[in-house]
């Protein structure tokens, strides 16, 4: 490691920055002549040095597999506009493009192979009484007064009333169903075709054969979110230490930022008086400085939440250039939420507002526990589910929340509490936030864990917790 390190600042006395590979491969090499030998041969103009630049370089060496250079490839959530979605098609459309994407990965359950039409179940008296399937979207959903659990189920062809017996096996799980998400039921429909008795039930969930790729080559990643620049209980020495750490880690060549970059104006009741800086540029002129001061090797990634700039329902929107003016070049903002490739492994990222909704739905789900809802998303293919309650969403005429295709690493924000899961082979990560307890925060009961980030190999997909907050610091 301190050979890594006096690489790194053997190349910042030259002026010059340094990809980890570089780094990594002099470190290999033992031979620290080769830092002046690479700044004689690199081309003037270089800002960052690549492996291509060390004389001799070739890419496989004595076993040892050489990165290329890093890969930010924007799957989803590139900075184009998604749409302003205000006619009340725009509704149909979204809906049913969520009822067909979800349906056609249901339609691929053995137990949901013969799937029925609504209406054709109500339409005649032939399937009374008889076993048969559906597919649809969760329209409502209560408990009965015996305490048996009612889902309204529609399809494009109808609805029907489905059944969950609290005597019987779906029912634990069917006491986690909520508004508008997309689920299969097999079970027997009565004998007057109005009501199903629900048998069997299903998500579309994450394939159990679901294998992650990792990248082929060395890399690694941190995630974090939350930053709150300009709130008073911003933690800037924290900060200080991670960006110190950044560049002492040239290991790490990517930073993706899942949301709430800085603290806003006017997100909740009596922010003004907790403003360390009250006016929106100066928050992201400061947050840019920050971003700025990172080391030039590192691929950032920056998505907006709910206490930034842009509009608050989802998909959200770049940060528009105006206010990311200052950010350096390695930078790239990215919609709420995007789908980004690091050397071949996907990380969904998505700020998290719907957690605020899940919350009070799914029985169990705590705040304190934000993996375990991160799961629930999964399990479900979406990311918010339910509509009109806390978190906007923008109907326009592709439902962006799905989750699809599986990602290597899922990836939020939000609740400030680290939180991390594996779910069939889905890496699920919450790393926390930057900021302190807010008195609002406190009213809510919520009790951050804050200044951590999670450092993912992308090559074994293993995640570390590293705590910035002070009291313990990473070797
Ligand atoms: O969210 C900070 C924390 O506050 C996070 O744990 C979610 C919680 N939060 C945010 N808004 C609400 C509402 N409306 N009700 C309950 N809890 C909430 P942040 O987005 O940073 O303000
Ligand atoms: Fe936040
Ligand atoms: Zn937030």
């Amino acid at each position: 490691m301190r050979t890594e390190q006096e690489i790194v600042l053997k190349f910042l006395d030259l002026g010059l920055q340094v990809h980890p590979d570089v780094v990594a491969y002099i470190a290999q090499q033992q031979d620290l002549s080769l830092v002046d030998r690479t700044a004689e041969a690199i081309p003037d103009g270089t800002v960052v040095v690549m492996p291509r630049h060390i004389p001799g370089f070739a890419s496989e060496r004595d076993g040892m597999r050489i990165l290329t250079e890093s890969e930010v490839d924007i799957v989803q959530g590139n900075r184009t506009p998604s749409g302003s979605g205000v006619d009340f098609r725009d509704f149909v459309h979204y809906f049913r493009n969520r009822y067909d994407r979800l349906a056609t990965l249901l339609r691929k359950r053995k137990a949901l192979a013969d799937i029925y039409p609504i209406e054709a179940l109500t339409r005649t008296t032939r399937y009374y009484n008889a076993d048969v399937a559906v597919i649809g979207m969760v329209s409502d959903v209560r408990n009965t007064t015996k305490g048996h659990r009612m889902v309204h189920l529609e399809d494009p062809t109808g609805v029907i009333n489905i059944l969950f017996n609290k005597d019987r096996e779906p029912f634990a799980e069917a006491e986690r169903i909520i508004p508008d998400e997309v689920i299969g039921v097999r079970g027997k429909l009565s004998s007057d075709g109005n009501l199903l008795f629900a048998d069997s039930f299903h998500r579309p969930d994450i394939p159990m054969r679901n294998a992650p790729t990792p990248s082929e080559t060395s890399g690694k990643v941190a995630l974090i979110s939350d930053v709150h620049v300009g709130s008073d209980t911003f933690l800037e020495e924290a900060w200080e230490r991670f960006s110190d750490w950044l560049t002492a880690h040239p290991e790490v060549g990517y930073l993706l930022i899942a949301g709430d970059l800085v603290d806003g104006i006017g997100i909740y009741p009596g922010q003004d008086k907790e403003l360390t800086i009250p006016n929106i540029y100066g928050q992201y002129e400061v947050f840019a400085g920050m971003m700025r001061k990172l080391p030039s090797h590192l691929q950032i990634v920056i998505s907006p939440g709910n206490h930034d700039v842009v509009r608050g329902s989802e998909p959200q929107p770049a940060l528009p250039e105006h206010f990311c003016e200052h950010f350096p070049e390695n930078a790239v903002v990215v919609e709420n939420p995007a789908l980004v490739n690091l050397q071949g492994v996907n990380i969904l990222m998505y700020h998290g507002r719907s957690y605020d909704d899940m919350i009070g739905m799914i029985p169990g789900a705590s705040y304190t526990r934000p993996e375990e809802m991160m799961v629930e998303m999964l399990k479900r293919r979406h990311l918010a589910c339910t509509y009109g309650q806390r978190t906007p969403i923008l109907a326009a005429k592709e439902d962006h929340l799905v989750i699809d295709p599986v990602p290597e690493i899922l990836h939020t924000g939000h609740v400030h509490i680290c939180g991390i899961a594996t779910y069939r082979g889905v890496l699920c990560v919450n790393s926390g936030t930057w900021q302190s307890q807010t008195s609002f925060q406190k009213q809510m009961n919520i009790l951050p864990t804050p200044a951590r980030a999670v450092i993912v190999d992308l090559q074994t997909l293993k995640p570390e917790i590293i705590d910035f907050s002070g009291d313990i610091i990473e070797a």
